[in-house]
């Protein structure tokens, strides 16, 4: 069996500084960050612009600035990723090996038995893992799907995990729902910039995706919202990426950032098999994440897709730019990914320990609460 992350992780780490943090709590008594909306949301493109300009190392440091004011240090919290249904989707997001639209010869699945979802979560919190983020390869969950969903979320819960899902669009009274059966958070990425985005899908529009994150803020659910890198985008694109998500009325509570993960028969692996300079270059990939981390202060970033093929330094260049989250395991929903092998070696080799999310921002709420 591979080496449990939770073994690498010491005594509770201090609690980010009482009056820095503006959290509120999650259902399982954790706590969200960026839902009080604190930080900036009137951020100009020109000045992001400014900011992927600056020399790289001014760059990290800033970042790096921002990052311990509002976060607690050397933590990165882990999240596991389980694909509940996978493959057959009628979107034709050029990234996806789950599209229909692909060849990769993936095979479709029916939305998997609560059991065996609640088996693979138990799992993941043996392995140190705080947040269990459930995916479906759906444009949009029937209701009658609804019911099912509702019991992963409560049984997940129940474990003490953080609940995440991912499902496509939702409507405000899905949403609802999904809310009420206590689901903490809800990934729904804008991937690209709004001028990009009909580049990469035309199944859908980037106003949709708005429309989504404006349900399941609605219904109080946290939002999860980011984005791949590497996609042929341009540097005006990943400005206008980060700049629709640091004006949104509220800061996602996570960011993932993903490395676009090439999978042959997909719209976008092909062309980067066949053009490998395509692939993001890792010093502009970091600028991102350090851009993000500047402009959207207390949200969590999240290192996502991409791990596998990144080398250690890239992800030490991250996490001091402010990367404090990442997926654990060696699968995310169908790919590969780093391992707990590999990411306990990378851990002990920076002084990395997993976040616990109920120890260190329960004694942030309480420093707070008690001013
Ligand atoms: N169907 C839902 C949706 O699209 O919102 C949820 C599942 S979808 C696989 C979740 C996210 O995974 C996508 O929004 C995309 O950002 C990311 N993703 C998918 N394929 C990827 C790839 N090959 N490389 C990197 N990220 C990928
Ligand atoms: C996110 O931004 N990245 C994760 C999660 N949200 C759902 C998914 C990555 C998927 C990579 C391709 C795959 O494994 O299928
Ligand atoms: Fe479907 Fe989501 Fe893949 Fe797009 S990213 S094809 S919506 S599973």
């Amino acid at each position: 069996m591979s080496e449990n992350l939770s073994t690498v992780r010491p005594e509770p780490v201090e609690g980010r500084a009482a009056g820095d943090a503006r959290e509120a709590r999650t259902s399982t008594g954790s706590v969200r960050t960026g839902l009080s909306g604190a930080g900036r949301n009137d951020w100009t493109r020109e000045e992001i612009a400014d900011l992927f300009d600056l020399p790289f190392l001014d760059l990290v440091s800033r970042a790096h600035d921002v990052h311990v004011r509002h976060h607690p240090e050397n933590e990165v919290q882990l999240s596991t990723l389980l694909s509940i249904k996978t493959g057959g989707c009628v979107e034709d997001c050029g990234y996806c090996n789950q599209s229909a639209h692909a060849e990769t010869g993936l095979k479709a699945t029916k939305l998997m038995e609560i059991q065996q979802v609640l088996q693979a979560a138990a799992q993941a919190k043996d392995h140190g893992s705080t947040r269990f983020c459930m995916g479906a390869a759906w444009r949009n969950p029937k209701d009658k799907d609804i019911p099912a969903l509702a019991a992963m979320i409560r049984g997940v819960r129940e474990m003490g995990m953080e609940t995440c899902m991912t499902l496509g669009m939702l409507t405000p009274d899905q949403a609802q729902k999904l809310g009420e059966a206590g689901l903490d958070y809800y990934n729904h990425n804008i991937d690209t910039s709004p001028e990009n985005y009909a580049n990469v899908i035309s199944t859908r529009t980037f106003e949709d995706r708005l429309d989504t994150l404006e349900n399941v803020r609605g219904a109080g659910i946290n939002v999860c919202s980011g984005g791949i890198m590497g996609m042929g985008e341009t540097r005006g694109d990943r400005v206008g990426f980060i700049h629709a998500l640091a004006t949104l009325p509220v800061h996602p509570g996570s960011v993932p950032i993903n490395a676009l993960v090439p999978v042959a028969g997909t719209v976008l692996g092909d062309i980067l098999k066949d053009v490998p300079s395509a692939k993001i270059d890792d010093i502009e990939f970091v600028r991102t994440v350090a851009v993000a981390r500047i402009t959207m202060p207390e949200s969590m970033v999240r290192l996502s897709a991409g791990r596998e093929s990144m080398p250690d330094s890239t992800q030490a260049l991250c996490f001091m730019a402010g990367a404090n989250s990442i997926f654990t395991g060696d699968k995310l929903l169908t790919t590969g990914n780093a391992g707990d092998d590999r990411d306990a070696a990378l851990f002990a080799k920076l002084g990395i320990v997993p976040m616990r999310v109920e120890q260190a921002h329960l004694e942030a709420a309480e420093a707070i609460a008690a001013e």
